[in-house]
């Protein structure tokens, strides 16, 4: 068996590492009563990124931004139709590649929004 058969392969495993072990950049997102920090978020666009949800309140909240999740690449986390749902001090992590442009993010319990739950999302 000639050398060359053996060689293929391992270069292309070569070359593929590096970009494997790239970790996606962490982005913090806290919600609080009545606030999402920080605000804006900014992203960058078509940048793989791991967004990290925290709850630092006892009672629950959501982070609703339906066009961003929709225009994100490659989701993967628990967003149910546009939304990341938080429990009393729970945390969610979701990972994606962010779409150039102005998204609005807010939490959907009754009257949060209008009590400060509001956020802008810039991907640039
Ligand atoms: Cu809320």
């Amino acid at each position: 068996m000639s050398r060359r058969l053996f060689a293929a392969p391992l270069a292309v495993l070569f070359l593929a590492a590096p970009v494997a072990a790239q970790a996606p950049a962490t982005v913090s997102i806290t919600l609080s009563n009545f606030h999402i920090a920080p605000a804006p978020i900014h992203l960058a666009a078509g940048q793989p990124v791991r967004l990290v949800f925290t709850n630092a309140s006892g009672g629950g909240h959501d982070f609703t931004a339906p066009a961003f999740f929709a225009n994100a690449h490659g989701l993967a986390g628990p967003v149910e139709r546009g939304q990341v749902e938080l429990a009393g001090h729970a945390s969610a992590s979701v990972t994606l590649v962010p779409a150039r442009g102005t998204y609005k993010a807010k939490c959907t319990h009754f009257a949060h929004k209008m009590m400060g739950m509001s956020a802008t999302i810039i991907v640039d």
